[in-house]
């Protein structure tokens, strides 16, 4: 079951001047960074409200470090700005099974490595009325 916004990703030319601006503009701190190169991706996670049990919610800024990345060519083709939306749930295998046998495009055989030891998978844009949709089981919840 889907539980939370677990994050929103946010796409970026700098990860550095726009960790600074959420810094600055709304006192957001950086809870962790990490390069995920499998993702092509150097992100931060900003935590906007948190529960011990893994029930967080943070916004994910995301640099490319390649420009062939999802994230490259997002940047390339649109600018900077909201790349993705991720809902939380404890069983990000079971609920991507059953979104898939709905018809949507899951892009994903099996969950991959997310930021901070999640688990995350992807839903197809175009099947999620254009937006590109994550699904995360957080470290601590399996
Ligand atoms: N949101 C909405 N639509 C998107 C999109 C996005 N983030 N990215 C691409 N699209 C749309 C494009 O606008 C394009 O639409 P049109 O054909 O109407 O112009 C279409 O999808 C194809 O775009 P593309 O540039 O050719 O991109 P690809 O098909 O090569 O890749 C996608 C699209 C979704 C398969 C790819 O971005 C992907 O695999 N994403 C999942 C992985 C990811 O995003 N990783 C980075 C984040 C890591 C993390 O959160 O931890
Ligand atoms: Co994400």
């Amino acid at each position: 079951m889907l539980t939370r916004i677990d994050h929103i990703g946010i796409a970026c030319h700098d990860l550095d001047t726009t960790v600074e601006f959420y810094r600055s503009t709304y006192g957001f701190e950086v809870l962790h960074t990490e390069v995920n190169e499998e993702q092509g991706v150097r992100e931060a996670m900003l935590r906007i409200n948190g529960t011990s049990d893994g029930g967080s919610s943070y916004l994910q800024l995301l640099e490319p470090v390649r420009e062939d990345s999802a994230v490259g060519k997002w940047l390339a083709r649109h600018g900077e700005g909201v790349h993705h939306i991720a809902f939380g749930t404890g069983d990000v295998d079971g609920d991507s099974e059953a979104i898939r046998d709905k018809g949507v495009r899951v892009l994903y055989d099996e969950p991959r490595t997310g930021t901070m030891g999640s688990r995350i998978t992807f839903l197809h844009p175009k099947d999620c009325h254009g937006v590109l949709t994550e699904l995360v089981t957080s470290a601590t919840e399996h």
